[in-house]
């Protein structure tokens, strides 16, 4: 459908056509980047989940290769579900990946790579001992899935790792030990139990450093270190993480802040995105964190448009040692290379209720980081003024206006505001008198289809003492992502635009505070579109 074409991303991985959903063992070997991701090879809608496989040199650019693994087999013939890689010492890699079985039990399974040396990681061999773990007693036979990397344990030549499940309604990581990956050991205990929160799916867990800025190898443990629990809550399709701290010895995880829902409160992205994964890449010493945007259309719009989804663009992750309490999320540098020749370089001053648009091409394709100095005496009035309670989802979007927001950016918007995505900073006050930032994204009025997702997305996020509000977006035509405060807040918005396609989409500036004016730092890049495309084979 032609006319459905141009929704399609522009340097976002996504297949060719039909179903993708969660991304899987991303691993980096001899040169290569590897991703794997759940896919339907049939439709754009899920089902005979396969994993898709493809490779790239720098995380941007990306060559699509032979499926890895097909459902063939009894413990995976209804879905070769979720998993992770664990490389070992001696560079051996142990995929170990959830299969759903003939009778729709979830079981555990492993993969290895036929042949080491070949750098695409072409064939992969299943265990011939598979299952190597079934749901143990007390554990729902659906309630068992997603195994995540390994680490190192207490003993030498011990391996642990963790599994994500539910008991009622409270959900759970449960830890398993192994020296060989073929036969495992359910530890006493849960890393970690959150009642109210169903399922855990896709758990993730690893270190960050409370004092450098590289990433850390998930067996990495010491001082300086904390550790992030991420579990996918099933029930309401969000990512969840906390900071907390890992005693291996005792295999016990304690959460920083156990008072932010029982120390799993906050999310990874406020937007449309889910069952994300890290793993650490060892070329550029950092951690790096892939989700899957999911659609807010219908079902019937993917059949008809032939495909559904797309990967985020992959996040180098850290720990915010400015804040204490927050992860910082940001697009690999990498994303830099698809810039096309210099900024534009702008300075706006926003008198309250102003708006104004910044000339760009291309603008389906760009990406921008703004700053927002606030005026000093407005910032102060907001102890006098009483607004507080504001929340991005129920306080009215960006229309709705108060004292000290919201000023932000309108992305994929026509020229008559027909169509646009605001993505902005409001500021009320907090429940301790003084200011609280928020930062929100605004889809009420994307689209002119109907049928497609108009929330308004967002949260809280810290604005530092000295610090001004800033935001940096990617923009991809029906994807933006938004990160604020240097990676604090994240927000993914999946949108429809009608007429703010391609030249026909605009970017604008606005402030429609009512107390304060605002000065706008920006700076705008095109960006060029990557080249995803087919491995060309018969050149091996
Ligand atoms: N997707 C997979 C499961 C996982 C879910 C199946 C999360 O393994 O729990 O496609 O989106």
């Amino acid at each position: 459908n032609a006319m459905l074409s141009w929704q399609r991303t522009a340097y976002h991985f996504q297949p060719q056509k039909n179903w993708m959903n969660d991304p899987n063992g991303p691993l980096y070997h001899k040169g290569w980047y590897h991703l794997f991701y759940q896919y339907n090879p049939d439709s754009a809608i899920w089902g005979n989940i396969t994993w898709g496989h493809a490779v790239s040199k720098d995380l941007i650019h990306w060559l699509y290769l032979p499926f890895a693994m097909v459902p063939d087999q009894w413990y995976d013939i209804n879905g070769v579900w979720t998993g992770s890689a664990t490389i070992l010492p001696d560079g051996q890699i142990m995929m170990l990946y959830t299969g759903d079985t003939d009778d729709y039990v979830q079981v555990q399974n492993l993969a290895y790579p036929a042949n080491l040396s070949d750098p695409l990681l072409l064939d992969w061999v299943k265990y011939k001992g598979n299952p190597v773990l079934v749901p143990p007693p007390g554990i729902g036979v659906k309630d068992f899935r997603d195994p995540t990397t390994a680490w190192t344990g207490p003993q030498n030549g011990q391996w642990l790792l963790t599994i994500g499940s539910k008991i009622g309604k409270t959900g759970i990581a449960l830890v398993y030990e192994t020296s060989n990956f073929t036969s495992f050991k359910l530890l006493d205990g849960v890393l970690h139990a959150v009642p109210g929160t169903g399922m855990w799916e896709c758990v993730d867990f690893y270190p960050v450093s409370t004092k450098k800025t590289n990433g850390l190898d998930t067996s990495y443990n010491g001082p300086g270190v904390k550790h992030v629990l991420k579990a996918s809550l099933d029930d309401n399709k969000q990512d969840h993480y906390a900071i907390g701290t890992y005693d291996l010895a005792k295999n016990k995880w304690t959460p920083d802040n156990p008072e932010l829902d029982c120390g799993i409160g906050l999310r990874l992205d406020y937007g449309k995105y889910y069952a994300s994964k890290t793993f650490y890449d060892p070329k550029k010493e950092r951690r790096v964190l892939w989700g899957w945007i999911g659609e807010t259309d219908s079902e019937s719009a993917d059949l008809q448009k032939g495909w559904a989804s797309v990967q985020s663009i992959p996040r180098t992750v850290l720990y915010d040692k400015k804040t204490g309490t927050h992860l910082l999320q940001w697009p690999v540098e990498e994303i830099e290379s698809l810039r096309a020749g210099d900024p534009i370089v702008k300075e706006v001053d926003l008198q309250p209720g102003s708006i104004e648009l910044l000339r760009v091409d291309s603008a389906a394709e760009l990406d921008i980081e703004v700053s927002f100095e606030v005026d000093k005496v407005a910032l102060q009035g907001i102890i006098e003024e009483d607004h507080v309670g504001f929340s991005c989802s129920t306080s009215g979007g960006a229309a709705s206006r108060g004292i000290l927001g919201p000023f932000g950016v309108i992305v994929i918007a026509d020229q008559t505001l027909s169509e646009l995505t605001p993505v902005y900073f409001y500021i009320s006050k907090g429940a301790d008198g003084r200011a609280e930032t928020h930062f929100c994204a605004d889809q009420t009025r994307s689209s002119e289809a109907p049928g497609v997702g108009k929330q308004v997305y967002g949260s809280s996020v810290p604005v530092l003492d000295g610090e001004k509000h800033s935001m940096r977006l990617l923009v991809d035509h029906s994807i933006v992502e938004s990160f604020a405060q240097g990676g604090r807040t994240v927000i993914t918005s999946r949108i429809y635009p009608t007429k703010a396609v391609d030249g026909a989409a605009r970017l604008f500036v606005f402030n429609n505070a009512t107390g304060a004016s605002v000065t706008a730092s920006v700076k705008i890049w095109s960006l060029e579109s990557a080249n995803i495309r087919s491995f060309p084979l018969q050149d091996l």
